[in-house]
């Protein structure tokens, strides 16, 4: 039984994403039980960052990788995993995944995810992954929420895909989705406030103004802590999402990693007709020189992006 309909998967990719769609429909279902299965939010170690584990996090990232093998992944990087592991010699397909995003909302039963990147394997593991962020071939979330939903590009339009409670298969929701260029919310972990840079916190005040300020308009506030839940919300109503550098001990350049976070997620925005920027610069004209490495992420509606980086400038 396929985990996806095939018709809007690159004949080559199908592998791929019917293996990352049967997990996430397992995943799903483990999250659904919660209380009534193993604890899931319970701390089980640190991750190569010194970030703490929650199990979701290891069994996520175990499931997807076992998942993975025979699919022509050669190269798996994972938020979990200190080293790129080799899946399939001669695989054609480098994958860098988060694969439980969110984990501070795991025990609060708020949207949590998956998020992933593929690029064309090379033979060195490390260069597979540390190149322009253009060169992706495809990059998708799975969100596991009320409804739990696939968004994945392939380069030409980001699709919506929804999983079939009854049959455990994703099904096409939207063929495109769009970002609107106005955004109506903004999102950003206000209590972080006295840590900012000075555009930021001029763009900030400015949304928070409203129609009393230069914006002219009143928006409204959004934080959820699941970069997923964010990044939905977003492509589907426009918006702007930013976890900029900040004066904190390890925060200066942001708490986001390039590789599995912002990457994929700068890919779908911009397939969907929003921006994604570092601040300033374009992610997807962006190289990481280091597998974990963090980077400032402010994406969404154009107009508002276009601001914040006219604010920087
Ligand atoms: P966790 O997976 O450690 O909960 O981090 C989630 C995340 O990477 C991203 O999904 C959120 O947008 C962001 O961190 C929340 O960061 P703060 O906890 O600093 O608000």
């Amino acid at each position: 039984m396929t985990a996806i309909d095939p018709t809007h998967i690159p004949e080559n990719l199908y592998p791929v994403l019917d293996a990352l769609c049967a997990t996430g429909a397992q995943l799903s279902q483990v999250i659904a039980r919660g209380a009534l299965g193993p604890s899931l939010a319970a701390g089980v170690g640190e991750n190569s960052d010194g970030d703490q584990q929650k199990a979701l996090d290891v069994m996520a990232d175990e499931m997807f990788e076992a998942a993975l093998r025979g699919t022509g992944v050669r190269h798996y990087a994972s938020e979990e995993q200190e080293e790129v592991l080799t899946l399939d010699a001669d695989g054609a397909w480098a994958l860098a995944t988060d694969p439980l995003d969110g984990s501070s909302n795991i025990d609060v039963n708020v949207t949590i995810g998956t998020i992933f990147s593929i690029f064309p394997a090379t033979a060195d593991a490390n260069a597979s992954f540390l190149r322009p962020a253009s060169e992706q071939v495809a990059a998708g979330y799975i969100a596991y929420g009320p409804q739990c939903l696939l968004a994945l590009t392939f380069g030409a339009g980001t699709m919506l895909f929804a999983l079939d409670p009854g049959t455990g298969r994703f099904e096409l929701a939207q063929a495109r989705m769009q970002v609107p260029t106005q955004a109506g919310e903004f999102s950003i972990n206000a209590s972080n406030r006295r840590h900012w840079i000075a555009p930021v916190r001029r763009y900030v005040e400015e949304a928070e103004a409203g129609e009393t300020g230069d914006k002219g308009r009143n928006m409204n506030f959004r934080w959820v802590g699941s970069l997923v839940a964010e990044t939905h919300r977003i492509l589907t109503r426009g918006g702007t999402f930013l976890y900029p550098s900040d004066a904190r001990n390890g925060y200066e350049n942001g708490r986001l990693r390039m590789v599995y976070e912002v990457a994929p997620m700068a890919m779908l925005v911009e397939q969907a007709g929003g921006q994604a920027t570092d601040g300033t610069a374009p992610i997807l004209s962006l190289t990481a020189r280091e597998l974990h490495e963090r980077r400032p992420f402010v994406f969404g509606s154009a107009e508002e992006v276009a601001r914040i980086a006219a604010l920087h400038g």
